[in-house]
Parts: C-alpha cells; sequence; structure tokens
C-alpha cells in the first residue's frame, strides 16, 4: 500500500483537506497547533489503495517542539511514496522555504497551495504552471474547506503516484540537515510565479480587531461573550434536555414496567433502577453536548482563540503561563485530553509541565452535566445560569493560583510569537462533522464507563442482600461511613462520597451513580437531591467535583505526555489537596455566617 503524507504549516488546513479528501473528521480549527497526533485514513486513488495520513503543521523541518519532533520522526522512519505539501496561497512569501525544504528531501511531491478562496479575495494572483516548473512538482490551486479543485488534485496526486520510486531513508536523514540556499531559491520563485499587493489587508477581520482587541475593554468584553455563549446554550438547552428525560420516563413507565412486571425483583432492579435510570440521566444530556460543541465549532474556527491568547498573555505572563496556555484552558472546556496532548506546542518543558499541571482545573463537558444538574436541583431556574458562570470562574481562579504557587518551581523563558489569523466562519459540513464526532465520543464513552460503573454502583449500595438498599449497612454505605472523617467537614454525605468515588473515573458516571443510589431518574431524582441537600453541601460537592482529578483519561494522558509517573502524582495530590481546602473554606464559612 503506498503511503501519502500531509505535510506543512500550522493552521494551513492540511486537516481539512485530509478530512475533505477521507470523509474522515480529523479535528479542524482556527488556531495552529490543532493537530497533535497521527491520523491516518485510506482512500481508493487511481485504483488503488493508499494511505493518508495526517501530521501536525511545523514551521520548519529542523524545529525542536514535540509536534514538530513527531513529525521528523516520522518521515525518518516511515516509507513515504508521496509527500502532499500543504501551504496557505496567502501566505506564500513566508512558507515556501518550508516547501524548498521539503522539495530538497528528494520525495515525491505535489504541492496545494490552499485557501484558494482567501487569496482570491485579497487579489494574489499565482501563476501555478511556472511555479510548478521552477520546483519541479504539481502545484495546484484548491480549497479544502469549500471543496475547489480537490478532486482534480485527487488524479494529479494518483498519476504522480504511480511512476514513485522512494529514495533510501539515509539520503533523507542527510537531507534533514538545513542548508541556506533556500532564501535565496525562494525570492526567486515569488518574483516569477507570485504576485501579492503590497499590504495584505483583510479589512473585516482588522476592523473586527479593532473593537476585540480594544487594550481595556478587550478583557471584560471576552468575559461577557462567553457568559453570554453559555447563557444561550443552557436557554436552549435546558428545555430539550427536559424534553428528553420526558420521553425517558414515558418509555419506562409505559414500556418496560410492564414488560418487565413479571421477572425476579433482583432482575427489575438492576436493570430499570440500574442501568435504566443511570444511563438515561446521563443520555438526558446529550442535546446539551451537542449544543455545547456546535458553539466550541464556531468559537475554535472564528480565529477569536488566537485573539483570546494576545488578550490574556500578559496576564498569564505574571503567573508564569502564555496566552496559549489560556487558549488550552478554554479548549478544556471541551475535553481536557486534547488541550494535554495540545501543549506539545510548547517547546520549554517547564512551561508545558505547568501548563498541563493547571488544564485539569478546566471544566469540561462532563463536569457541566454533573453542574447542570444539581444547578437545577438546588437554585432557581434564575440563579442556576450564574451559578454556572461563577463555576467558570473557579476553574479560572483554581487554576491561577495553582500556577502562581507552582510558577517558582517550572520557570521557562520561552517568547512567543502570535499569528492573528483571520476570522473565518466554520461551513455547515464542519460543524456538522465536529459535533457529529464529539457525540459520538461521548457515547462511546457511555457505553465504555458508564453502563459498568453504574452496575458497580448499584451493585454497592444493594449487597448485603439482607439490609434495605442504599443504607448504612450496604457496602456503599460501609465505605461512606470510612470516608466520613475527612468528608464530613466538607459538608459531603456517604451518599454523595459514592457518587465522587467513581467521578475519579469519569465524570459522566457522578449523575447515575446518584440516580442508582436514591433509585430515581429524571424530575424526581431533581426533587429528591433538593430535599434532601441544602445549597451550601451541593455547592461543596460542585466545587470538589470541579477541582479533583477530572478523570482517568486525563490522567493517563498526563502521563504519556509529561512521561513522569512523579508529575503525575504532583496532579493528583495537589488536585485533592485543593479541593478539600477550597471546600472545607467554603463549607464552614457558609455555615459560620448562618447558611
Ligand atoms: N477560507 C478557507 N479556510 C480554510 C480552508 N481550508 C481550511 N480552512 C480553515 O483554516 C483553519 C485551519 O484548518 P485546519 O484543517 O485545522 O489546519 P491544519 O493545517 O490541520 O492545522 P494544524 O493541525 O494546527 O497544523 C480552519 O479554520 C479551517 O476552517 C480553505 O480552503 N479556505
Ligand atoms: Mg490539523
Amino acid at each position: 500500500m503506498k503511503r501519502i503524507a500531509l505535510l506543512g504549516m500550522p493552521n494551513t488546513g492540511k486537516s481539512t483537506l485530509f478530512n475533505r479528501l477521507t470523509g474522515a473528521s480529523a479535528r479542524v480549527g482556527n488556531w495552529p497547533g490543532i493537530t497533535v497526533d497521527l491520523m491516518s485514513a485510506k482512500i481508493l486513488l487511481g485504483g488503488h489503495i493508499a494511505e493518508l495520513v495526517d501530521l501536525p503543521g511545523i514551521y520548519d523541518l529542523h524545529g525542536f517542539s514535540d509536534d514538530e519532533q513527531v513529525v521528523r520522526h516520522f518521515i525518518e522512519n516511515n516509507e513515504i511514496d508521496l509527500v502532499m505539501l500543504v501551504l496557505n496561497a496567502c501566505q506564500l512569501d513566508r512558507q515556501l522555504s518550508l516547501g524548498l525544504q521539503v522539495r530538497d528531501l528528494g520525495l515525491p511531491t505535489v504541492l496545494m497551495l490552499n485557501m484558494a478562496d482567501e487569496a482570491r479575495h485579497n487579489a494574489i494572483a499565482i501563476d501555478t504552471e511556472t511555479m510548478s516548473a521552477q520546483l519541479d512538482m504539481p502545484v495546484m490551486l484548491v480549497s479544502a474547506k469549500y471543496g475547489e479543485g480537490c478532486q482534480q488534485a485527487l488524479q494529479v496526486t494518483a498519476g504522480r503516484l504511480n511512476r514513485t520510486a522512494h529514495p533510501a531513508p539515509e539520503n533523507l536523514r542527510a537531507q534533514l540537515s538545513s542548508d541556506d540556499r533556500i532564501e535565496r531559491e525562494m525570492e526567486a520563485i515569488m518574483q516569477a510565479s507570485v504576485q501579492m499587493p503590497l499590504h495584505l489587508t483583510d479589512a473585516l477581520s482588522a476592523r473586527i480587531d479593532r473593537v476585540v482587541l480594544h487594550p481595556w475593554l478587550g478583557l471584560p468584553m471576552f468575559f461577557a461573550a462567553l457568559f453570554l455563549l453559555f447563557q444561550f446554550i443552557f436557554t436552549v438547552g435546558k428545555p430539550l434536555q427536559d424534553g428528553v428525560a420526558w420521553i425517558l420516563g414515558y418509555v419506562r413507565g409505559g414500556l418496560l414496567e410492564p414488560w418487565l412486571a413479571g421477572a425476579p425483583p433482583w432482575l427489575h432492579g438492576l436493570l430499570l433502577d440500574g442501568i435504566y435510570n443511570g444511563v438515561g440521566t446521563v443520555v438526558a444530556f446529550v442535546p446539551l453536548i451537542v449544543l455545547f460543541f456546535l458553539v466550541m465549532t464556531m468559537v475554535e474556527d472564528s480565529g477569536y482563540l488566537s485573539r483570546a491568547a494576545f488578550l490574556t498573555d500578559s496576564l498569564m505572563a505574571k503567573m508564569g503561563l502564555d496566552g496559549r496556555g489560556f487558549v488550552m484552558l478554554l479548549m478544556g472546556f471541551g475535553c481536557n485530553v486534547p488541550a494535554l496532548m495540545g501543549t506539545r506546542v510548547m517547546r520549554s518543558r517547564p512551561l508545558r509541565l505547568l501548563t498541563m499541571l493547571v488544564i485539569p482545573f478546566s471544566l469540561c463537558s462532563a463536569r457541566l452535566q454533573v453542574f447542570v444538574f444539581m444547578a437545577a436541583a438546588l437554585f432557581t431556574s434564575q440563579q442556576a445560569p450564574l451559578v454556572l458562570f461563577a463555576l467558570y470562574l473557579m476553574s479560572f481562579a483554581a487554576t491561577f493560583v495553582t500556577a502562581l504557587l507552582f510558577k517558582s518551581k517550572f520557570v521557562s523563558s520561552e517568547p512567543f510569537l502570535l499569528e492573528l489569523p483571520p476570522y473565518r466562519l466554520p461551513t455547515p459540513r464542519q460543524i456538522f462533522l465536529r459535533g457529529w464526532q464529539e457525540v459520538s465520543h461521548f457515547l462511546r464513552r457511555a457505553t465504555k464507563f458508564i453502563i459498568a460503573g453504574v452496575v458497580l454502583v448499584w451493585a454497592l449500595t444493594n449487597y448485603p442482600n439482607d439490609v434495605p438498599p442504599a443504607s448504612a449497612y450496604t457496602l456503599a454505605g460501609m465505605i461512606g461511613t470510612a470516608l466520613s472523617p475527612v468528608l464530613t467537614p466538607i459538608g459531603i454525605d456517604g451518599k454523595l462520597a459514592i457518587a465522587l468515588i467513581f467521578g475519579f473515573v469519569a465524570k459522566e458516571i457522578v449523575i447515575g451513580s446518584l440516580a442508582v443510589i436514591y433509585g430515581l431518574s429524571g424530575d424526581s431524582l431533581v426533587h429528591l437531591i433538593g430535599q434532601r441537600l441544602d445549597w451550601v453541601q451541593g455547592m461543596s460537592f460542585m466545587l470538589f467535583t470541579l477541582i479533583y482529578t477530572p478523570c482517568l483519561s486525563t490522567i493517563a494522558t498526563m502521563r504519556s505526555e509529561s512521561r513522569s509517573n512523579a508529575f503525575m502524582w504532583l496532579s493528583i495530590v495537589w488536585s485533592l489537596l485543593l479541593a478539600w481546602m477550597v471546600c472545607f473554606v467554603f463549607y464552614q464559612g457558609a455555615r459560620a455566617l448562618g447558611y
């Protein structure tokens, strides 16, 4: 099988092209450094099956950051039959150097000048034939986002692929050493085949930036925008969620109950109170998750992330981090795992570690479910969105405290150059791809963790057999009692403790566990929790959930990305400690004030 590698600078649309050509759904975003790992898919090319590999973006074949090393390692250790080189047609003056470096590798290459639509818009004229002759490789002008030129590009690629013989890897390694002829040659090619206006003016982006990047209004506006987005998600998402919960309740009452009426009580309990309640409670959040990721896709693709990095860079620098760290925190709102991997773009190891240490405090979508649920149980519908927003602010606060405390241990001075990409609107196709990918991820986790977790919780709260379910005499009750010296001072009872223990595996299980522990789901569970807990206990539970270790996948990623067990343990122990301290201060403080 032939192998084709997609190579190019960050944010040039490699993953978009990859998705376009393979029908896959690699993650795309208007931020340099979205792809940090290899992703491959097979396509049919000229009658043969070929493997297309999407690589992280690199500025230079000789760079030092972790993702540049991933690419170099890949080139050195794999047989590549063809390089599909992707450059941004609007930035050839800067990007062509990578093209020349790649050509010098001696691998068969086709050059895709992507973003043809933006180039046209910016009145950039490119003579692809001349450039092709100068570079001695096919040059195609394409727009991966809108599909323009992609079919033709595939044909050219297929043609090129059929007459390749690849060079020996030793030659390749030799070629990877640098060469400064490139500079002069690049100028010659630009002269002959590219016409660019002297000043590239993206008038719209510039106009938006004048407002968005305002010296002192920029940051407040940024937080106001976040607030509005979340307000939007809940206003639209809550009724949808209630709708799904209603349907699930209806199915249970109208269909499953009669159907299982003759079953033995333990089977009835396990299936309905265990699996159905637990999983159903989680599934009710699917509409909210979809909506959340639709909004995330918009934000990520708009280019606003780079502005966020710009706005917060100096603030973050005071904490030993930089603007990129802030962007990773925002990405962590979706899921902490890709955010942790996104730190690969940082070259300095201390900076990278410090950023990785704070990312788990970023309030991910799994924790969001827990908070939406608890807030609905304990606060009015006017208060609930404010409580949620306060939790987001709290997540930043935990980050800041941690960074300030640890920055002297992780000192770095990596200069950070930020490129502001133009504002872009995602196409419906991109939104759909991303939305679908996130929902299937959510459902995969649901089947992997939630069913097993829920069954285990059900067993713990129902055994031994001869005691009342969920009482202090069950296994779960005993665990709760054992932990009470630590958890009572922060207002967390035995039942909540069980939910927290399972939450260590994945936060998606927390609400499902509560459903099983209380033997209720949907509205009745919300009501019961509203009666059993007061808002101070509920808030303490939410704070603990926010701050302690997010999930096993995060821990595993921490370990693999830092390649250090000590670092992983530091993160686990510190977050548990911080969670406990914050809850202790909050809970005792609130009680002392008479709440
Ligand atoms: N206007 C326009 N935008 C595009 C085109 N192709 C990609 N984009 C946008 O460019 C941005 C970057 O796309 P990605 O596919 O994530 O780029 P990448 O090269 O994989 O980036 P890294 O993984 O960070 O190296 C996204 O906002 C895309 O929607 C195009 O042909 N035209
Ligand atoms: Mg990519």
